[in-house]
């Protein structure tokens, strides 16, 4: 183990905009600010780690290139690099999140430098079991690699089951959920801000996400159509991917376009989010929905899918709403609902924010993750 007797931590993640990637450094920085040493392997910089921090390393991964590669086989870079970085600092744990294929390059990283000395915790965020671990291609190696860690976490109880459903591990897996920085993520009345998207007798209804299929945009946009009718509002999208051409034409083929506003990609949703009344997230699952949580950090009301592990932290009807995805009339009812009612809205929303402050507090979730090293490394080495 290295100075002052607390292990030293590799993490890896994908370093783009996403969930995992949010949480992995977020964890990382504060590790670092709890005395942790702490270094990122990762293909690039992860988007919240631009400055230098003290405890905090940046290790980038060069993925050679050969004619006879189809594909670079980032997977060998990625183990190559985690088994010289776990050397050279004495890294006593890789932590990885999204388990493929950082999970493999942990294994191969392990096998190089010695299962007794260095110790691997795979985090399973969502769609590496729901979608991507499933395709026949990658299920047999990801029921070997969950077995085969020493620790797994699954951010809610509901991806801790489909885990074990689909793929009959035994290995016991630690429900540690999503967190948010709620000093960052905080209520703020940014009048200058939401005048940039409406006059003040408008709402603002807000989603942001990586415009994937999973995420269920277009019922964004007919909730947004039917709600618009009712109560005068904006509807903000923020993010990019590949559904969002697809989203565009919907909204033209609506007659909405001047009244949606296509925000782009913004890395820190913090001082967006608080300009919203109503933050909209019907996804077809979402093994946590960390937008969601940032939003009520933030004393955002949030309509979200009640389809995955939302129900763990929304109680339907008292500090946000849950509704089927296919349910379009049914959200935008409640969208309607709430956003005539100031009342009713602010009350929700204060119980949002506190709800978020008390039990998904970074500080309260670090702990958890602090037991998991300390009882891993304990395991012997
Ligand atoms: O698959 C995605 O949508 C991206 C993925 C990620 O890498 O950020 O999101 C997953 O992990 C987040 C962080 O733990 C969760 O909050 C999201 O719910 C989860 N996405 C899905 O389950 C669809």
């Amino acid at each position: 183990m290295n100075n002052a007797r607390l292990p030293a931590i590799g993490i890896t993640c994908y370093p783009s905009a996403g969930g995992s990637g949010v949480i992995a450094t977020e964890l990382g920085l504060n590790l670092a600010r709890s005395g942790y040493t702490v270094h990122f392997i990762s293909s690039s910089i992860p988007l919240r780690l631009q400055r230098y921090r003290q405890n905090v390393f940046y290790h980038q991964v060069d993925v050679a290139n050969y004619p006879v590669f189809a594909h670079p086989p980032y997977t060998l870079s990625l183990a190559s690099a985690m088994s010289e970085v776990a050397e050279r600092y004495a890294l006593d744990i890789l932590h990885v999140h999204y388990a493929i294929p950082h999970a493999a390059s942990a294994f191969l990283a392990q096998q190089m430098v010695g299962p007794q000395r260095l110790k691997v915790i795979t985090t399973l965020h969502g769609t590496d079991i729901t979608l991507v671990g499933q395709e026949p291609t990658f299920f047999p190696i990801t029921r070997f690699l969950i077995e085969r860690s020493d620790a797994v976490t699954a951010v809610s109880e509901f991806l801790k089951r489909e885990t074990e459903r689909v793929f009959g591990t035994t290995r016991p897996i630690d429900v540690i959920p999503n967190f948010v920085d709620t000093r960052h993520y905080r209520p703020d009345e940014c009048r200058e801000r939401r005048s940039w998207f409406a006059t003040p007798d408008q709402k603002v209804i807000l989603h942001a996400s990586n415009f994937r299929k999973v995420k269920n945009v277009p019922a964004v946009i007919e909730v947004f159509a039917r709600v618009q009718q009712e109560v005068p509002c904006k509807l903000v999208l923020a993010g990019d991917g590949p559904e969002l051409p697809a989203v565009r034409d919907q909204v033209d083929a609506l007659g909405l376009s001047e009244t949606v506003e296509f925000v782009g990609h913004i890395d820190d949703l913090a001082e967006l989010l608080p300009c919203a009344d109503l933050v909209l997230l019907p996804s077809w699952h979402e093994s946590f929905g960390l937008i969601a949580l940032e939003a009520m950090s933030c004393g955002v009301v949030v309509i979200a899918t009640d389809r995955g592990g939302t129900d763990e932290f929304i109680d339907d009807g008292t500090n946000g709403f849950l509704r089927d995805p296919e349910d379009v009339t049914g959200m935008a009812d409640v969208a309607i609902r709430i956003l005539h009612d100031d009342t009713l809205r602010k009350q929700m929303a204060e119980e949002a924010r506190r709800d978020a402050v008390e039990r998904f507090g970074a500080r309260c979730v670090l702990k958890q993750y602090v037991a998991l090293y300390d009882r891993v490394v304990g395991q012997g080495g």
